[in-house]
């Protein structure tokens, strides 16, 4: 797929309600600094269409992008950063659900963007049981594999897979690795 627009279409914070179901919504979940907001830019191949950050809790918002005017990403913020602090992180974590849980207008499929430079997280496994009990497909990426050696590769990789359960696609927002693959699975779901 190419991707030949992408465009901001609308921050909300969970009071208003979901924009209208008009187009199919591919979610885009994990913890904070994971690299939500970078993988998407790749995806999109823009280097600043989302805003990202080294500041953990960069997004606070769930930011909807309008892609070739056929589907959203919805780049969901992430907390698990203990800079963030537990009132914040609970405010986002309500969020995540509220936005997970609403039925008016479900996501297709939710990308789970875990960090494979560290240990699967409690975070991770959450967010994988949520996803789980509200019965939205998913799909694991592994980000940040740039910073990886091939021995580290298949050692980190393998513990995602054994923590979360389900095959993982290694991605770096940083070279494109698995862009294509990606961009694949996210076209099939929203067909
Ligand atoms: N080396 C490397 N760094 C990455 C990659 N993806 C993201 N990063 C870095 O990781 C940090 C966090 O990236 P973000 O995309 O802001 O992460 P996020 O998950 O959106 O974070 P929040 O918005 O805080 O939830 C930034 O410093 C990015 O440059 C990657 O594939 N490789
Ligand atoms: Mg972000």
């Amino acid at each position: 797929m190419n991707v030949t627009s992408a465009e901001f279409a609308k921050g909300i914070i969970g009071t208003d309600s979901i924009l209208d179901e008009k187009y199919p919504q591919v979610a885009f979940v994990g913890r904070s600094n994971a690299g939500k907001s970078s993988v998407i830019n790749s995806l999109v191949m823009r280097k600043d269409l989302v805003k990202s950050s080294s500041m953990p809790g960069k997004t606070k918002e769930i930011n909807f992008f309008l892609i070739n005017k056929k589907f959203y990403f919805v780049d969901l913020p992430g907390y698990g950063f203990a800079r963030m602090g537990a009132k914040g992180a609970e405010k986002i974590r309500k969020l995540i659900l509220w936005y997970l849980g609403s039925g008016e207008a479900r996501a297709r499929l939710a990308v789970l963007i875990v960090d494979s430079t560290v240990k699967p997280m409690s975070y991770d496994k959450e967010m994988a049981d949520i996803l789980r009990a509200e019965k939205i497909p998913f799909v694991i990426v592994a980000n940040k594999i740039d910073c990886l050696n091939q021995t580290e590769r298949a050692h980190n990789i393998k513990s995602i897979e054994a923590a979360l359960g389900g095959a993982v696609v290694l991605y770096s927002a940083r070279t494109h690795h698995g862009r294509e693959e990606l961009l694949e699975i996210i076209v099939k779901s929203v067909k």
